[in-house]
């Protein structure tokens, strides 16, 4: 548990109900046990985030979730916010402890949202012309990086040695690549073992299955391997 942090202080935690940036910060703090009031902004499929929420529009010059408020601290960016919870709570640890494994850990988180997670964002632009050649390049671009992932992870159950931030961010982003037509490839079969082994978390069943019951609710398709959540 997080002995670090004074009960007397909550942590508040604005997100979205199918926000990935958000719900990484989300399964980080139910990873670490801090008990955080987690506030869901604003969010419909056909207006997205408008209006912006008045405290994330505040406090993000970005106006973007997740925001963390705790004992007059606010910072916003789920990287940022992977940082403070492991310095106010740093067991479980969730970054390796040696220099190299941590450094390489996060790169890895960074890789998922800024190498593969934006060809995902091209597809979201492109579902009604999945021929069009940008489609085509941007699910090219997440076939490599599932490739170069499989390649990497070995027999290792987690991406970066023990399990990490860097896991969470992936398998979030995996999540948004499937729904938008960029699946796992069966030709990675130790990905496909690590996302059943992430499903199974505890965290990420919770945080996953709040947004499978979410698409649901909006007459939205939800991943295969999402289904006993649903
Ligand atoms: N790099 C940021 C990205 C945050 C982000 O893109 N948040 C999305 C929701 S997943 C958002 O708030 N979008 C609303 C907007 O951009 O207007 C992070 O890691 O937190």
């Amino acid at each position: 548990m997080s002995a670090a942090v004074s009960p007397t202080t909550v942590i508040r935690l604005y997100s979205g109900p199918l926000s990935m940036f958000g719900m990484k910060a989300e399964i980080a703090l139910l990873e670490k046990g801090i008990a955080a009031q987690v506030q869901m902004v604003p969010f419909a499929m056909k207006t997205l985030y408008q209006p912006k929420h008045p405290e994330v529009a505040r406090i993000n010059p970005k106006a973007q979730v997740p925001v963390l408020l705790h004992d007059g601290l606010e910072i916003f960016d789920s990287t940022q916010i992977f940082e403070y919870l492991e310095d106010i709570a740093p067991e479980p640890p969730l970054w390796p402890r040696e220099p190299k494994d941590r450094a390489r850990a996060r790169l890895l988180e960074l890789k998922s949202d800024e190498v593969f997670f934006p060809p995902v964002i091209r597809l979201m632009g492109l579902q009604q012309t999945p021929d069009d050649p940008a489609a085509v390049a941007a699910r090219e671009a997440c076939a490599g990086y599932y490739a170069e992932i499989e390649a990497a992870l070995g027999n290792r159950d987690w991406l970066a040695g023990p399990y990490t931030y860097a896991d969470i961010a992936f398998y979030m982003a995996q999540i948004f690549a499937d729904r938008m037509g960029a699946p796992m490839p069966r030709t990675a079969p130790r990905l496909i073992a690590w996302r059943a082994r992430m499903t199974e978390r505890p965290a990420v069943a919770r945080v996953a299955g709040a947004m499978a019951r979410y698409l649901i609710s909006q007459g939205r398709p939800v991943p295969g391997f999402m289904q006993p959540f649903a």
